[in-house]
């Protein structure tokens, strides 16, 4: 009968702008973990599932045209709607590593420059939701960004866009930040990645606590 409890898992987070590569760095890393044995799951947001995930993506797709401050609000209602069930993933040990979360929320929204929707009002909807242990940036020149393959044909996939994002996203950086040049091989960045990621695993092994975002 044992009374060792289990620590909890980490909260891996990976940002960036369109075509930087997060979902071939979290796919692997998420591969990588499973082959040392770590309980580990890939989340993504928007969760397109959900009814308000549906909403966004019919908006993100341009077929529904939504005011920017309620879209706003629907994306940060999408993480708080699944925010119970991260918890209890994190508590019961599964590391999550996860693509896209608030700091895109405030970062795309900002980037528009409506008047009122500052990056104040675009962090507020957000705050208190569970904080990631370690934020991965992969950052990358959107024109850099746009010669792979080209940018896809959702609303915000357009380079100047893609550079007022990139600005916002120097704003929010945190203690949790790691910025990788995400430039370079799949392999190379996958390296950086793996050793933060392990980092932040054994911090919260050793107890590290899970903090609220942006308090
Ligand atoms: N959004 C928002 O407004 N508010 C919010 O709260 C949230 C999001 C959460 C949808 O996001 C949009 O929602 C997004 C932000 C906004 N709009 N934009 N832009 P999404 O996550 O669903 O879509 P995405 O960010 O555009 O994902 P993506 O296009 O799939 O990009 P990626 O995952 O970063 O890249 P990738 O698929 O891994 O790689 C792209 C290509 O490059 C692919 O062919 C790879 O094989 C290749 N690649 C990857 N790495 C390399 C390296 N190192 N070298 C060469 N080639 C590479």
């Amino acid at each position: 009968s044992s009374t060792a409890h289990k620590p909890r898992g980490s909260f891996i987070l990976f940002e960036g702008g369109d075509r930087c590569g997060k979902t071939t760095q979290s796919e692997n890393l998420v591969k990588h973990l499973s082959s040392k044995g770590v309980d580990v799951a890939l989340w993504k947001f928007p969760d397109r599932q959900t009814a308000i995930g549906q909403m966004i993506n019919a908006y993100l797709q341009g077929k529904t045209e939504t005011d920017d401050a309620a879209v706003h609000l629907l994306f940060s209602a999408n993480r708080w709607e699944k925010r119970e069930s991260m918890l209890a993933a994190l508590s019961a040990g599964q590391t999550l590593v996860v693509d896209r979360y608030a700091y895109s929320g405030a970062a795309f929204t900002a980037a528009k420059g409506i008047p009122g929707l500052d990056l104040e009002w675009c962090k507020a909807p957000d705050k208190g939701l569970p904080a990631p242990d370690a934020t991965i940036y992969l950052s990358m020149m959107p024109e850099a960004a746009a010669k792979r393959g080209g940018y896809g044909s959702e609303r915000y996939e357009k380079e100047e866009m893609q550079r007022s994002v990139a600005q916002r996203f120097q704003d929010l950086r945190d203690a949790t930040w790691h910025t990788l040049d995400a430039a370079r091989s799949i392999e190379a960045v996958g390296s950086d990645v793996t050793r933060i990621a392990e980092a932040a695993i054994e911090a919260c092994q050793e107890g590290k606590p899970l903090e609220h975002l942006w308090l």
